[in-house]
């Protein structure tokens, strides 16, 4: 099969609240969303990248060249048996896994609604429904932050996530603890702390966290296999994994004791059941971290988080959770047991809101197969009506 048409879009989509980590801050989701066609068929995808290189190295505006001038152009002028074949023809491109991960996501999407199949089936999941938990931001204070979680366990989350950073971590996990002391809790410090740190991290074993995420470098695997010697508390991987060998070497050093699979970092979901099997065989429990992403992400995330190694709860959401108003026809809602389900309709299973789309995009462009070759028209929000063509 050739995909006929690959149309990018650069989106601009406010949460309901800023997003604050240890070192960033997120006010709106800044992801390219992919849409192929082919067939008669369309398939969608999401590069949840960001406006900055805080996250990994991309940013909308890194992911929307490579995009351009490299993975739609590819994409278009070879035939393809399957989804899988998309992760071997970027295979020599290195990096860049987001946006790679937009195109991959649009494929197997593509290739579901042909063939009639629920992307939670093509990947093997086993469950109707995944359980979830909610990622909660550095606050402004500790009276906030207690609202702000007593707020989510009223909503029904069973799991929550704090993110911390130093003179913002013992102090708002212990209260959170002693506030909730049945609460599943788990903690993410987003690359902030150096080995130098590592008695610091122990007193976070007083706090029964299931884990606590990424404490030291974005890139590192040998110093967290030196930290999780000095902590008991597991150390779940997140940034470091950005492929299938990776998770190899992390659980080799025993670096970590969970990992967080995000299909987008690690390039699509190819590479992310690859690391769910090697994970399952080393008998390490993994879960599906989220990028805020909008409902055309979320499905994915969803589907993924139904195969049998996902034994945490993910951090995804439902809808309400980051937007006034999602991308997709029916926002994902949160149960009363603490999950969302698993959409059982042909690929990804969501209805893009192509209104609410058009409003938030930002920049757009058409690429076409034609023949051997392939034609652009760009389309510069603010300048309606002005079409160019190369
Ligand atoms: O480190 O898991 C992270 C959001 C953006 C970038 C990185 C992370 C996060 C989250 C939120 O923790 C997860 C979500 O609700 O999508
Ligand atoms: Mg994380």
């Amino acid at each position: 099969m050739h995909i006929q048409s690959v149309e990018l879009r650069k989106i601009e989509l406010p949460f309901i609240t800023p997003f604050e980590t240890s070192g960033w801050r997120e006010v709106a989701n800044h992801a390219i969303i992919v849409r192929v066609q082919a067939e008669g068929y369309e398939g969608w995808g999401e590069a949840p990248v960001s406006s900055g290189p805080w996250y990994n190295e991309e940013t909308q505006a890194t992911a929307w060249v490579m995009a351009c001038e490299h993975l739609a152009p590819m994409l278009l002028a070879h035939e393809l048996t399957g989804p899988e074949d998309v992760a071997t023809l970027y295979a020599h491109v290195r990096g860049n896994r987001m946006a790679k991960a937009g195109f991959e996501f649009a494929v197997w999407d593509l290739f579901g609604r042909i063939q009639g199949q629920s992307l939670s089936t093509m990947l093997g999941g086993t469950r109707q429904r995944v359980e979830v938990g909610v990622s909660v931001g550095v606050q402004p204070d500790l009276d906030t932050l207690l609202q702000v979680v007593d707020g989510y366990i009223q909503a029904g989350y069973q799991r929550v996530k704090l993110k911390i950073k130093p003179g913002w971590d013992l102090e708002p996990t212990r209260l959170v603890r002693e506030t909730w002391p049945d609460l599943r809790l788990q903690v993410d410090a987003n690359s902030i702390y150096t080995l130098a740190d590592a008695s610091h991290l122990a007193h976070l074993d007083a706090y029964d966290l299931l884990l606590i995420e990424q404490p030291l470098a974005h890139d590192d695997i040998v110093d967290h296999a030196k930290l999780q010697r000095q902590i008991n508390t597991p150390i779940c991987l997140d940034e470091s994994i950005v492929s299938p060998e990776h998770a190899r070497w992390a659980v080799e050093l025993r670096a970590c004791g969970v990992i967080n699979i995000k299909p987008s970092r690690v390039g699509g979901l190819h590479a992310a059941r690859q690391i769910h099997d090697l994970a399952a065989t080393a008998g390490m429990p993994v879960w599906c971290g989220g990028m805020l992403e909008t409902g055309i992400g979320r499905a994915v995330n969803v589907a993924l988080a139904s195969l049998p190694n996902f034994s945490l709860p993910g951090d995804i959401s439902a809808s309400e959770r980051y937007f006034a108003r999602d991308l997709v026809q029916t926002p994902f809602r949160l149960n009363p047991d603490s999950t969302l389900a698993v959409l059982d309709r042909p690929g990804s299973g969501i209805e893009v809101d192509i209104a609410l789309l058009e409003q938030v995009t930002r920049e757009k462009v058409i690429l076409k197969r034609e023949k051997e070759q392939s034609s652009r028209d760009i389309h510069h929000r603010g300048t309606e009506g002005i079409e160019r063509g190369h």
